[in-house]
């Protein structure tokens, strides 16, 4: 089931790729935001969180998968949908 979710969100994440990963979490400019980086910007991320983030498990979040995040929430900062 968490399947369709994923797929959904791959697909919007297709337009939103361009803008989700940003020079300012990506500090050091590898294309990819580690748990450090994300840290920076969302000090309140757990590893726990960004595991759920990091869908293939490389230990790096890439442009991708942020923008799964921020289109499941993850990293959509203080609203929290209750
Ligand atoms: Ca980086
Ligand atoms: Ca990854």
């Amino acid at each position: 089931m968490k399947n369709i979710i994923l797929v959904t969100a791959l697909a919007i994440s297709v337009a939103f790729s361009a803008t989700a990963m940003t020079a300012e979490i990506d500090t050091d400019g590898d294309g990819m935001a580690s748990l450090v980086e994300l840290q920076v910007s969302y000090p309140e991320l757990t590893e726990v969180v960004f595991q759920e983030i990091d869908t293939d498990g490389d230990g790096l979040v890439n442009d991708e998968e942020m923008a799964i995040a921020v289109e499941l929430g993850n990293l959509a900062g203080p609203e929290i949908d209750s």
